[in-house]
């Protein structure tokens, strides 16, 4: 499906060097302002919540850099401005990371998901990224991502692992099957906690320090991205 072109003039001072969303983690180098990885690709479930993170790469010093993303949620070929799911509202010189959820009224399929990062400058000088248009510095990917409706996930693949206790008000130990990594949200959608892993099929999480409420924990298998809710009490 055409879509609008996005880009920048000089990316060889700061560019796009990772983008990590479900089963993507791209590293890449600059690619001249645009970066076409629509063939890296990521099962995404209706309803769930899923982390992106953007990680800038620098040709000497580090800039600030505003990220955004956006998916084409209805498969019209276009980003409108319901369709960001990726604004931190701030720029930073390192790693920046939110979460989205994918509306249950998302067309299923394949989707395009585009990530912007521009040259913010220190005190806002610079750009902020759109979906489409040309920019001075920076970097534009594209990825496709694979809109699933959750009930068609095998129940096999979803929850494998046990949290336990829950509630729980110091640790909570994990088991099940081989993780790679697991992130902990409050209600908020904000990361709290993040554990990376080596294969290891069990684990502990220290919520001794963290307020009492909901949360979410989203967890990688080879079976692909899962999530499951503990629930935080300190009596
Ligand atoms: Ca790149
Ligand atoms: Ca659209």
């Amino acid at each position: 499906m055409a879509t609008c072109a996005a880009g920048t003039n000089d990316a060889s001072g700061e560019w796009i060097a990772n983008v990590t969303v479900g089963s993507i983690n791209n590293t890449s180098v600059s690619d001249n302002g645009y970066g076409d990885y629509t063939g890296v690709t990521t099962d995404l479930v209706l309803g769930q919540n899923y982390v992106i993170s953007v990680t800038p790469g620098f040709g000497g010093f580090s800039y600030n850099e505003y990220s955004r993303a956006w998916i084409d949620w209805n498969g019209d070929g276009d980003w409108t401005s319901d369709e960001l799911i990726f604004d931190p509202g701030q720029a930073s010189t390192s790693t920046a990371t939110g979460n989205f959820n994918v509306p249950m009224t998302a067309t299923q399929g394949s989707a395009r998901m585009r990530v912007g990062m521009t040259y913010y400058g220190l005190f806002g000088t610079g750009e902020t990224p759109d979906a489409c248009g040309t920019f001075s510095y920076g970097e534009f990917e594209d990825y496709c991502v694979n809109l699933v409706d959750g009930n068609a996930v095998a129940e096999s693949q979803m929850n494998t692992l046990h949290f336990y206790p829950n509630p729980a008000s110091d640790v909570v130990t994990w088991t099940g099957e081989k993780v790679s990594s697991v992130l902990c949200f409050d209600a908020t959608g904000k990361c709290v906690a993040r554990y990376d892993f080596n294969g290891e099929q069990s684990g502990q999480i220290d919520v001794s320090q963290w307020a009492n409420g909901l949360y979410w924990v989203q967890y990688e298998t080879a079976g692909g991205v899962n999530q499951s809710k503990i629930v935080v009490s300190h009596e």
